[in-house]
């Protein structure tokens, strides 16, 4: 399973809300050739770590492709930049981000690393990860989603969107 983790607190440069530009991106990723066989719902979560930016919208969808996994996170950040992106410090506030999570289980430490390295702790990764692969495991370490959830320091700050 290939597994990618979509968020956004801005506005989109065509002033769309960040929902829209998450549902944008699903498209633009389908337009390449790349399917998606799944995606979650979407969820609001306050910015980790704390700070005074707006909320996010976070999702996570499924993906089926041909490519490798350094030219599917090229892709993708290629359609970061056409939504809008520009890439200024970490963590900053973004139109878009999209994040390779998994690749069938593939351990890398070198580009892309996989799994994505902070993924294990993210309520607002794993919530939605959930709701695409309820028995998904972290390829490292072998723990349930579930698990890893119910010890995921913002797991209280992460709420479903209505549809
Ligand atoms: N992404 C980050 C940093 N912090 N916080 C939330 N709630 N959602 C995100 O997608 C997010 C974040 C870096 O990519
Ligand atoms: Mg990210
Ligand atoms: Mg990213």
């Amino acid at each position: 399973m290939i597994l990618i983790g979509l968020g956004a607190n801005l506005p989109g440069a065509n002033h769309g809300s960040p929902r829209d530009s998450l549902a944008a991106a699903i498209l633009e990723i389908e337009a390449e050739g790349v399917s998606v066989t799944g995606r979650s719902g979407w969820y609001s979560s306050a910015p980790v770590p704390a700070s005074d930016q707006p909320d996010y919208v976070n999702a996570v969808a499924a993906l089926e492709t041909d490519l490798a996994p350094g030219p599917l996170l090229t892709l993708l950040h290629d359609i970061e930049t056409r939504l809008g992106r520009a890439r200024t410090v970490r963590n900053a506030a973004r139109i878009i981000d999209i994040d390779l999570l998994d690749y069938h289980g593939k351990i890398d430490t070198g580009w892309p690393i996989l799994p994505h390295p902070r993924m294990a702790d993210r309520a607002f990764v794993l919530r939605p990860l959930r709701d695409v692969a309820p028995d998904w495991c972290h390829p490292v370490t072998g723990e349930r989603v579930a698990a890893l959830l119910a010890r995921a320091a913002d797991r209280e700050d992460v709420r479903p969107l209505k549809p």
